[in-house]
C-alpha cells in the first residue's frame, strides 16, 4: 500500500461526490492524473449519458502537461468500465492516451464490468492496484453497487425522533421534532434523492410535498404506498402543482382516476394478491419497478410502520436518525428500536442488526446518527 495512492483517491472521492442526482443511474466517480506527485488533471462523472470521470480527467490536462500524460498515473475511484455503453469504454481511452499505471477504488459490480475492466488493462500491460477497502471509493459508489448486485436501490431510512424515541406525541397528529437546520439538510438529501417513499398516514396527517424546495437541485420521484386506498387524491403530494416531480401512488385498486399529468396510479391489484399488499412481497414488486425505471437510491420517511417494514424485512442500506435531545413525549407512536433490531424472526430469518457509524453530527440542535447493518 503506498500512501500517496490513498491520499489520491482520496480526492478522486471529493471529485466524485460533486456529482449529483443527474448521475443516476450511473455511480459517481471521479479521476485524478498525477505525474510525479503532481496533480495535471481531474475529472468526475457530471451526468449519465455525458463523459465519464476519466475522459473528463484526461482533458483537463494544460497543452503543456500533455506529453506527460503516458508518464502519469491515472487514479480513479471506481474500476474503468470496458464496454460501449451510452459513451465509450474508458478502458479503451486509457490504453489510447499511453497510461501505463492506474490505481483505482471499486470493482465496479456492474455485469458488463465487475473486474474485467482490470483484466483488459493488465493483459494490455497496464500496472493495475486495486484498493477496494478504501472507504471514501466504497461511499460514493455504494447505491450503484446495491443496485447492480441487489436489482434494488440503495435504501435510506430517515426519521426524527424525541428524547425519549417517540416520532409524535399522539397517534394521529402532526408534530415538528427536528430543526430547521436539519430540514434543509433534509431538502438537500432530496436533491440527491433517485425517490421519496411515505406510507398513506404520513401523507394523510402531515400532508408533505416531498420535494426539495428547500435546497436547489431537481426533485425527486414521489412514491406513496398506500395498499389500503386510505388517501383521497386531494393531498398536496398527488397534486401536480406542489412540484414538478412525478408521483407514484400505490393502491388497492382504481377507484380514483389520476387527474395530475404527473401521477401514476399503480393498481395493486392487478399486480400482487391481497396477501401481499404489505411485507415482503410488497417491497419485491416495488423493488422491481424502481429497478425497471433505473433508480439508484430510495430514501424512506416513515412513518412508523413503513420504516418497520424496511426494517424487519433486512431490506435496507442506511439510517439517519435526527434526535431532538430537548423534546420529550412521555407517551405516543414509537420510533423503531434500532438496538431491538439483530435476532431471529419466528419463521426463522435473521433480521438485519444496526451499527452506529462512529460519526455523530450535531445539526442545529440535534443529534444526527448514522446507522449500517451489521454485517
Ligand atoms: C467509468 N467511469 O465515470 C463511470 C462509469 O452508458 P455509459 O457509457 O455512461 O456507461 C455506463 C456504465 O459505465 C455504468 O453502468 C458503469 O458500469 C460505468 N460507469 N465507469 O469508468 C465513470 N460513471
Ligand atoms: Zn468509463
Amino acid at each position: 500500500m503506498k500512501v500517496n495512492d490513498l491520499l489520491f483517491l482520496d480526492r478522486c472521492c471529493d471529485l466524485a461526490r460533486l456529482g449529483g442526482a443527474a448521475v443516476s443511474p450511473n455511480p459517481r466517480v471521479g479521476a485524478v492524473l498525477v505525474y510525479q506527485g503532481r496533480i495535471i488533471g481531474e475529472g468526475f462523472h457530471q451526468q449519465a449519458g455525458g463523459a465519464h470521470a476519466e475522459v473528463e480527467c484526461v482533458r483537463s490536462v494544460q497543452q503543456e502537461d500533455r506529453p506527460l500524460i503516458p508518464k502519469a498515473t491515472l487514479y480513479v475511484s471506481l474500476e474503468p468500465c470496458c464496454f460501449h455503453g451510452r459513451t465509450p469504454a474508458c478502458t479503451s481511452l486509457i490504453q489510447e492516451q499511453g497510461i501505463k499505471e492506474v490505481v483505482i477504488g471499486q470493482i465496479d459490480q456492474t455485469a458488463e464490468v465487475s473486474g474485467k475492466g482490470i483484466s483488459i488493462l493488465t493483459s494490455a500491460g497496464v500496472n493495475v492496484r486495486s484498493y477496494p477497502a478504501h472507504k471514501g471509493c466504497q461511499q460514493v459508489a455504494r447505491e450503484r453497487q446495491v443496485f447492480a448486485t441487489e436489482k434494488r436501490p440503495f435504501v435510506q431510512l430517515k426519521y426524527a425522533q424525541s428524547a425519549d424515541g417517540f416520532l409524535a406525541p399522539l397517534e394521529n397528529t402532526t408534530y415538528w421534532i427536528s430543526s430547521p437546520q436539519s430540514r434543509i439538510l433534509t431538502h438537500r438529501w432530496r436533491s440527491r434523492s433517485g425517490a421519496i417513499l411515505v406510507g398513506a398516514k404520513t401523507v394523510i396527517q402531515d400532508n408533505p410535498q416531498l420535494n426539495s424546495r428547500l435546497y436547489p437541485g431537481p426533485d425527486p420521484l414521489r412514491i406513496v404506498v398506500d395498499p389500503k386506498g386510505q388517501c383521497s387524491g386531494k393531498e398536496l403530494v398527488f397534486q401536480e402543482q406542489s412540484s414538478n416531480a412525478p408521483t407514484l401512488w400505490l393502491r388497492p385498486d382504481a377507484a380514483i382516476e389520476s387527474t395530475a399529468d404527473q401521477l401514476e396510479i399503480i393498481d395493486l391489484s392487478k399486480r400482487l394478491p391481497s396477501n401481499e399488499y404489505w411485507g415482503k412481497g410488497l417491497l419485491k414488486f416495488l423493488f422491481a419497478i424502481l429497478h425497471q425505471r433505473e433508480l439508484h437510491q430510495l430514501t424512506v420517511e416513515g412513518g412508523a410502520a413503513i420504516l418497520r417494514l424496511f426494517l424487519e424485512a433486512g431490506q435496507w442500506d442506511e439510517i439517519l436518525r435526527f434526535t431532538n435531545p430537548q423534546k420529550y413525549f412521555g407517551a405516543g407512536v414509537e420510533a423503531p428500536s434500532l438496538t431491538r433490531l439483530s435476532g431471529t424472526q419466528p419463521d426463522g430469518q435473521h433480521i438485519r442488526g444496526a451499527v452506529t457509524a462512529p460519526e455523530v453530527q450535531k445539526i442545529g440542535g440535534d443529534i444526527l446518527e448514522v446507522f449500517y447493518p451489521r454485517s
